[in-house]
């Protein structure tokens, strides 16, 4: 209701000023000698300044952002590859940036050099074959050797070797949270369907198949520093988009089929925290949060916790209410670091079997011969079964 109020009063306000000005002509009507429609040497000249004054004002606050907001931009890449992405993404920006200074300054130079006249007539110019191949074939030129270059990067980060030793792990996406699986032993990960997800499966791996034995399911993601770590993403319900913004890496997750991405972490987590700057980032941003601290206690609040690094996995497809909130912490650990901390994990098979022992009840607590309950249970079973048959059938 308030803001149909607000819409309304904004509508009339709108409408007064329109009378207002409308009023405002009608007073001048007559007073001035100059009522021409047509354009005189005196409002080419003002409206050639103007101009001037708007191409300042675009290099001024170009050069105000770059000096103002450049520090928030990703610093060092945390993956081999990421070298690779951010010297293509910095010769792509030294390109825009020199074309747009030169043709900006151009066409507002232009602009006033030639503005009306009344001594000045205009020339008849039909074309020019000379020119048109100039600014037809440099940009092609210089556009396809960076396409090319982009492509080569491309296939250079995508390429998976078959035989090449990696780190295997399923990112599992849905509303709104990311799962990790990893393959355990044998480095293969079990097949999955979501039609199979129950209890505390709930990523439907399918536990009829071997590779599924040793799998471990988690919801903090632990990589090894230098070992290459391919990823296998699924989602659960709708698009979402894995993106590892400090190593530089970003792949959908596609409802019903699986993509993938692999990257070598180059600094674990500790090293990355000890790199300068980011010690400046993080002491910034606690200098914010204790000023905000003192503030928060003076009302009765409770002051913010000091802020410290750490790697992150983003959802970056507007995937839902809670988007901005699906995130997973990553933590790059040394190879050893990383095998202790795998090894301290259960597997799925194993936390599907303690949920089972843990939903049935304790042996001796049924009446002995309560066949009823034997029979629920004999009619459970025969349920679980067919049920997982269907599964299977519906998979094909
Ligand atoms: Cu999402």
């Amino acid at each position: 209701m308030t803001s149909l109020l607000v819409i309304i009063v904004l509508v009339l306000l709108a409408v007064a000023l329109w009378q207002l000005t409308k009023i405002f002509d009608l007073t001048q009507v007559g007073s001035s000698s100059d009522d021409s429609q047509v354009a005189s040497d005196n409002d080419n000249n003002v409206q050639g300044y103007i101009m001037f004054g708007f191409l300042a004002f675009i290099y001024i606050f170009t050069i105000y952002g770059l000096l103002k907001w450049g520090n928030l931009a990703l610093h060092t890449p945390a993956s081999e590859h990421g070298l690779l992405v951010d010297n293509l993404m910095n010769i792509t920006w030294v390109l825009i940036f020199t074309v747009q200074v030169i043709t900006q300054g151009l066409l507002y130079w232009f602009s006033f050099k030639y503005k009306g006249n009344k001594d000045k007539k205009a020339l008849f110019f039909a074309d020019s074959n000379k020119l048109e191949a100039i600014w037809s074939i440099i940009p092609s030129v210089v556009l396809a050797i960076l396409i090319l270059y982009g492509l080569y990067a491309w296939n250079n980060i995508m390429f998976v070797d078959k035989d090449e030793d990696v780190v295997e792990i399923e990112l599992y996406a849905q509303q709104f949270k990311w799962t990790a699986r990893y393959a355990g032993n044998d480095n293969t990960l079990g097949k999955a369907n979501v039609r199979l997800i129950e209890g505390v499966n709930t990523l439907g791996v399918d536990m009829s198949d071997k590779n599924s034995e040793d799998d471990i399911v988690v919801t903090e993601l632990h990589i090894p520093k230098g070992k290459k770590v391919h990823f296998k993403m699924r989602s659960q319900d709708v698009l979402h988009s894995a993106y590892f913004p400090h190593f530089r890496a970003q792949m959908n997750c596609v409802p019903g089929m699986v993509t993938e991405f692999a990257f070598v972490p180059t600094y674990t987590t500790a090293e990355y925290r000890e790199l300068d700057f980011m010690k400046e980032k993080v002491a910034h941003i606690n200098k914010l949060r204790a000023e905000k601290s003192v503030e928060l206690v003076a009302k009765g609040g409770t002051a913010l916790d000091p802020y410290t690094f750490d790697y992150l996995l983003l959802c970056n497809k507007i995937c839902g209410a809670s988007h901005y909130n699906m995130q997973m912490k990553v933590v790059v650990d040394t190879p050893e670091d990383y095998k202790k901390w795998l090894s301290e994990k259960t597997t799925l098979a194993q936390d599907i079997a303690a949920a089972k022992a843990a939903e049935k009840p304790a042996e001796g607590t049924a009446p002995a011969g309560d066949s009823s309950s034997k029979v629920i249970d004999t009619v459970k079973a025969v349920v679980d079964t067919v049920k997982a048959a269907v599964a299977k059938v519906a998979m094909k």
